[in-house]
C-alpha cells in the first residue's frame, strides 16, 4: 500500500480566519422540542464534535504503512502538470512515497536552496533505504543530469529526469516506464507533442490582434493533431488501448496531465471536443483505458466538476490581466461556470457505481471522513466567511454554527457509513436553508485532486447536497397549517 501521508489543507486558498471554537454541543431535541409543530419522535441528538470523530477514524489495522522511499514535492493546488506525471509514475510503480507540498506563490527557503531551479515536481529518493537499487549515481551536483546524489539521499527535478531516476532506482518496482531506446515510443511521444502545442497555440496563441482566420486555423491544426493520435492509436501492437500497447507506459504518463484538462475544457473554451465514441474512436479508448487505470484513477485524475470550475476561476483571475474583462471574456465565463453548475446537478445522483458494502466505496468513504475532519476548521470558515477570496459566485452561508454541526453529521455518517441522518436539529427553516446552503457550498468547493481522490469526492459530493436536500425538505414550515405531516416523503438515503 502506498504510504500517502498529503499535508494538504482541505480547501486551502485563501482560508485566513478559522471557525470560532466556541461552536457547543447543541442542546439535545427532546429538551428543547416543546413546539406543536414538533412531530418526529423525540430522540436524544448527540452529534459527536471534531474532537470524538477523529478518535474514532478507525486505525488501519490490517497494515502498517509501507516506509516512504521517495518524497514527492510537488504544488499545494494540485493543478500542476509536471508533478502530476511523477505522482502518476510514482503510483504505477507502486513505489511507498510521501508528499511534501510546496506553495508556488511563497515557496519556502529550504526549497529553493534545495532545487536550483525552484521549480516542482522535485523527489528525494531515501538512497539508504533502498534494497533493490542497482544505481550507479556518484556522489555530487550535477545540473546537466539534474540531480544532486549524496550516499543517503539523490535528490532529482524535472518530471521527465525524475521518472528516468526511478525506472533506474527502482527496477524491481512495477514496470519500465521509459523506453526511450524503442522508436514506437519516441514516434507515440512525437505524435501527443504535437497535440499539445497545437492545443496551447489554440488557447494561449492568440492577443488582441488575432483575427478570426487565424483563430481558424489555431483550431483546424489541433484538429488535425488528435486526428493524428487517433490515427496513431489505431495502429498500436496489440490493439492498444494505450500508446505503446496494452500497458500504462512513460509517454501515456507524460501526455495524461495535459489531455485530461483538454478534454473537459476545450469543449467549453474553444469548441473542440476531444473524442467520442464515434469521433476518434481510439482516443476516446485511451481516455477510458487510463480512467479505468486505478494508479490514475483513486487519486491522481481530475474530474470534470473540478476542471470545469478551475476554467471559470482561471478566467476570472487570468483573463483580464489587470484590464477589465472584455463581453466576450464574460460570456465566457458565463459559459463556463453555468458548465459548472449543471454538472453541480448531478452530485447527488452520482454514488460512483459505487455499492455501499464495496471495498473501495468503504475507502472512499473513510478517506473523505479523514479529509474532513483533518481540515475541518478551514472547511467551515470557507462555507460560512462573509469575504471569499475565490468562487465568490458561490455564496457562502451566514451561519457557521450550523454549518459546522451539519459537517460533523456529514463525517459521522461517513464514519459509520450511515444513511439516517436524524434531522431534528434542523427543523427550523432558517436554521435548515444555512446549513443546507454551506454543504451545498463545500460540495461545489471540493476540488479534486486538489483536496481528496474523485471516488472520495464523488461520495462526500452526494451526501452534502442529499443532506441539504433533505434537511431542505423536512424543515418547519411556518406557514403549513398544523396537523401536515412535514417529514418529507421525498427524503432520500445519504
Ligand atoms: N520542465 C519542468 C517544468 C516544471 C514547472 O514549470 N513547474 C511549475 C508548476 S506547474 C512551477 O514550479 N512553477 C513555479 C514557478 O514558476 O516559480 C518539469 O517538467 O518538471
Amino acid at each position: 500500500m502506498v504510504f500517502n501521508k498529503v499535508r494538504s489543507s482541505l480547501i486551502a486558498v485563501s482560508i485566513l480566519y478559522h471557525a470560532t471554537s466556541a461552536f457547543t454541543q447543541p442542546t439535545s431535541a427532546s429538551s428543547r422540542s416543546t413546539s406543536l409543530h414538533a412531530i418526529a419522535p423525540a430522540a436524544t441528538v448527540s452529534v459527536p464534535s471534531w474532537v470524538d470523530l477523529g478518535e474514532s477514524l478507525p486505525s488501519d489495522s490490517t497494515s502498517t504503512p509501507e516506509q516512504p522511499l521517495v518524497t514527492l514535492y510537488r504544488d499545494t493546488n494540485g493543478w500542476c502538470p509536471f508533478c502530476e506525471r511523477v505522482w502518476i509514475a510514482l503510483r504505477v510503480k507502486n513505489i511507498p512515497y510521501q508528499e511534501t507540498l510546496v506553495n508556488l506563490q511563497d515557496k519556502p527557503d529550504w526549497f529553493l536552496n534545495a532545487v536550483p531551479t525552484g521549480l516542482v515536481p522535485a523527489v528525494m529518493i531515501h538512497t539508504d533505504l533502498l534494497t533493490d537499487t542497482s544505481s550507479s549515481s556518484k556522489e555530487g551536483d550535477s545540473s546537466e543530469e539534474k540531480e544532486k546524489t549524496t550516499p543517503e539521499r539523490t535528490l532529482v527535478w524535472e518530471s521527465v529526469d525524475i521518472m528516468r531516476k526511478l525506472d533506474e532506482m527502482f527496477p524491481n518496482h512495477g514496470p519500465k516506464l521509459m523506453n526511450e531506446d524503442d522508436a514506437a515510443f519516441l514516434e507515440a511521444r512525437e505524435v501527443c507533442a504535437a497535440v499539445q502545442s497545437a492545443g496551447f497555440g489554440l488557447l494561449y496563441g492568440g492577443n488582441a490582434t488575432t483575427t478570426a482566420v487565424e483563430t481558424e486555423e489555431k483550431r483546424s491544426a489541433l484538429e488535425a493533431a488528435l486526428d493524428a493520435m487517433d490515427a496513431h492509436l489505431s495502429k498500436v501492437t496489440n490493439g492498444g488501448p494505450f500508446l505503446l500497447g496494452s500497458e500504462l507506459s512513460g509517454v501515456d504518463i507524460e501526455v495524461i496531465p495535459t489531455l485530461e484538462r483538454f478534454r473537459y475544457q476545450f469543449p467549453l473554451l474553444r469548441n473542440v471536443t476531444l473524442s467520442t465514441t464515434t469521433l476518434r474512436p481510439n482516443l476516446q479508448r485511451w481516455f477510458e483505458a487510463i480512467d479505468a487505470s486505478p494508479a490514475y484513477a483513486s487519486r491522481v485524475a481530475g474530474d470534470e466538476y473540478s476542471w470545469t470550475a478551475v476554467a471559470s476561476t482561471f478566467l476570472r483571475i487570468f483573463g483580464s490581466r489587470g484590464n477589465e474583462l472584455t463581453v466576450e471574456q464574460n460570456a465566457t465565463i458565463a459559459r463556463v461556470e453555468a458548465a459548472a453548475t449543471a454538472l453541480t446537478l448531478d452530485f447527488v445522483n452520482d454514488s460512483g457505481g459505487a455499492d455501499s458494502t464495496d471495498d473501495g466505496y468503504v475507502a472512499a468513504c473513510r478517506e473523505a471522513a479523514e479529509k474532513l475532519i483533518a481540515n475541518h476548521e478551514a472547511v467551515v470558515a470557507d462555507c460560512s466567511r462573509a469575504d471569499p477570496k475565490s468562487q465568490k459566485e458561490l455564496g457562502r452561508s451566514s451561519n457557521v454554527e450550523r454549518a459546522d454541526l451539519a459537517l460533523r453529521m456529514i463525517a459521522d455518517s461517513l464514519l459509520n457509513n450511515n444513511s439516517d441522518v436524524n434531522l431534528t436539529l434542523f427543523r427550523n427553516k432558517k436554521d435548515a436553508t444555512e446549513a443546507a446552503f454551506a454543504l451545498r457550498t463545500v460540495a461545489k468547493r471540493l476540488s479534486v485532486p486538489r483536496d481528496m481522490g474523485g471516488p472520495a469526492a464523488k461520495v462526500l459530493r452526494r451526501r452534502l447536497m442529499v443532506l441539504a436536500q433533505n434537511m431542505e425538505a423536512n424543515a418547519k414550515d411556518s406557514t403549513r397549517p398544523l396537523g401536515i405531516p412535514r417529514r418529507s416523503k421525498f427524503q432520500s438515503k445519504l
